[in-house]
Order: structure tokens, then C-alpha cells, then sequence
């Protein structure tokens, strides 16, 4: 394996333990959960089932009724395929953490979603860096149960074995930032969550809703591929789409041309907010400005 590298979640993977099987995949070992594992599980589960009804986007909820996901253990990555696999022709495979990208982008390409099988500490709770079960199984796998959702983050997998060959990998794994992980979407009753780093968090699911610091704007591809992100705290802008199928039709989209088009041009940062935005809603950037005002003395 190559060198580690950096990855969205902010850690470098694999430079600790060689894989055992080259896919990087390992058992899950279900029956080595602990109680006390189960019993974080069951913290995380229940604060976010309580927060998501209102917040989390529809499919989100269909979703997660029709997986055997409960607040009482850590799910069964096997029972979990059985029922994904019948939908939508996914399944879900354990690995140890962050993978590297192509092992990562490979899985997908073929309709396998890598999942951690550990699960954060009790003094974790809020603030992890790598994806734990519950970040990936909570978060992602009930949007994988709908099938412009489980089409898109196929798309990803072949397109990032593409970008990574070009060079420009750091463009579109802004796009699965800024969906996959953070999306928001409009339904008829307003804003609501798809992106699984907003569902799996207690803070940032009332934080990308509800705070009036960050921006809402209407998701452009090429203004997402071109904007960096913040991977250490809550996001300053979301981006906004108005239905899943049109993340479907960015699957269709031949991104080689648009990579070309955007070389070389600045990026943008992430709280700005061009003219040409769709503006939904802008934000005070309150809160990131707050942290990056200088402390003053008590
Ligand atoms: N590995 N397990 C895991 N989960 C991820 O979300 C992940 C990864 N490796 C690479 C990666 N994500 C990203 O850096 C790519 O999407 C760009
Ligand atoms: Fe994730």
C-alpha cells in the first residue's frame, strides 16, 4: 500500500494496520460487541431518532423503517445487506476505519458500502474523526435504500477511480461532501437533512437546520467542486438540492470536461457567497467568525 494520505474525515488511513485481505474488508464480529458497546449505540440511537423526525429528509425515514436498525444493539451488518440487497442491490461490508481512496471508491463502484465496525467511546459521543458504525450505519445506510441515492454513490465509486487517475480527486470528493455527507434538500414542508454527517450528529442536525449562521444556497456543481470544506467543525455553507433525482442526474454528467474548465481557477472558500448564488438562505457567520476573533482576555 502506498503512502497514507489525507481524507475527508481528516486522518490518514492506513498507516497503522496492513490489511489482511486486500479489499481491506474484515468481519464485523458482532458477538465481540461488549454491553457497553451496545449501550453507546443505544445513547447515540435514541437522541437521534428523538431530533430527526421534521429534520431528517423523507427517504431518510422510509428508509431507516424498513432496515432491522433498533436502539438496543449495534446492527447486524448481514441483516442489514439481506434487506439493502432486496431494494436496491447494496450490501454492507466492515472495515477497521478510513480505507484508502481507491479501496474506498472500488467498494463502491460495486454497490458495497464499507462500514466501520467499531463504535466510539462514551467520552466520544459528539466529536469523532474517523466513521464509526454509527456514523455509517445510521447516517448512510437508510438514504442506500433509495435508489436514486444507492445509483449516485455508485457513480461516486467510478468516478473517483476516474478522478483519481486525473489528478482531480480533491474536486469531486467536494461533491460527496457536499451531498452524500452535508446535503441538504428542499421538500414541500422546507429544509430537510440527507447528508449523513448531518444525521449521524446530535449538534449540526439543529445547527444546518435551525442556527442562523451558515449559508443555504442552491447546489451548482461546478460552484461545489470549486469550494473547500471544513472537516473539523460544523460546515458554513450547505447546499441545497430539490430533489435526489437531480443527484442522480449528475451521475450522468461526464465530469472530464468541467474538471478542464475548472483547472486553474481559485477556489472558494466556505462560508462565501457569490452573485451568482441561488441564495436560500444566507447566514450571519456568527458562529465560525466568533472562533476565528481573536480571544480576549476574561
Ligand atoms: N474510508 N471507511 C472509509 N469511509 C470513507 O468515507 C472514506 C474512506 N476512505 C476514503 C474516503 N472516504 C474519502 O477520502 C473519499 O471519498 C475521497
Ligand atoms: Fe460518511
Amino acid at each position: 500500500m502506498e503512502a497514507a494520505e489525507a481524507t475527508k474525515h481528516g486522518l490518514a488511513a492506513g498507516d497503522t494496520v496492513a490489511p489482511e485481505r486486500p479489499d481491506w474488508t474484515i468481519d464485523q464480529g458482532w458477538k465481540n460487541y461488549t454491553p457497553a458497546e451496545h449501550a453507546v449505540w443505544k445513547t447515540l440511537f435514541e437522541r437521534q431518532t428523538r431530533l430527526l423526525p421534521g429534520r431528517a429528509c423523507d427517504e431518510f425515514v422510509e428508509g431507516m423503517k424498513n432496515l432491522p436498525i433498533g436502539a438496543e444493539q449495534i446492527p447486524d451488518f448481514l441483516e442489514l445487506s439481506e434487506v439493502l440487497m432486496q431494494r436496491t442491490g447494496w450490501q454492507v461490508v466492515a472495515v477497521p476505519g478510513l480505507v484508502p481512496d481507491e479501496v474506498f471508491f472500488e467498494h463502491l463502484a460495486n454497490r458495497r458500502f464499507p462500514a466501520g465496525n467499531f463504535i466510539r467511546k462514551p467520552h466520544e459521543l459528539d466529536y469523532l474523526e474517523e466513521p464509526d458504525v454509527f456514523h455509517d450505519v445510521f447516517g448512510h445506510v437508510p438514504m442506500l435504500m433509495n435508489p436514486a441515492i444507492a445509483d449516485y454513490i455508485q457513480a461516486y465509486g467510478e468516478g473517483g477511480l476516474r478522478a483519481k487517475k486525473l489528478g482531480v480527486l480533491d474536486k469531486l470528493a467536494r461533491v460527496y461532501w457536499y451531498t452524500v455527507e452535508f446535503g441538504l434538500i428542499q421538500q414541500k414542508d422546507g429544509l430537510r437533512i440527507y447528508g449523513a454527517g448531518i444525521a449521524s450528529s446530535r449538534t449540526e442536525s439543529v445547527f444546518s437546520l435551525e442556527d442562523p449562521s451558515p449559508n443555504r444556497i442552491g447546489f451548482d456543481l461546478e460552484r461545489v467542486m470549486r469550494t473547500n470544506y471544513r472537516i473539523d467543525d460544523f460546515q458554513e455553507s450547505y447546499f441545497v438540492i430539490d430533489s435526489l433525482a437531480q443527484l442522480l442526474e449528475l451521475a450522468t454528467i461526464d465530469f472530464a470536461p468541467l474538471y478542464a474548465r475548472i483547472a486553474g481557477k481559485p477556489d472558494y472558500q466556505p462560508g462565501d457567497v457569490l452573485p451568482a448564488d441561488r441564495v436560500v438562505v444566507r447566514g450571519t457567520g456568527r458562529y465560525h467568525d466568533a472562533k476565528r476573533a481573536p480571544a480576549i482576555a476574561a
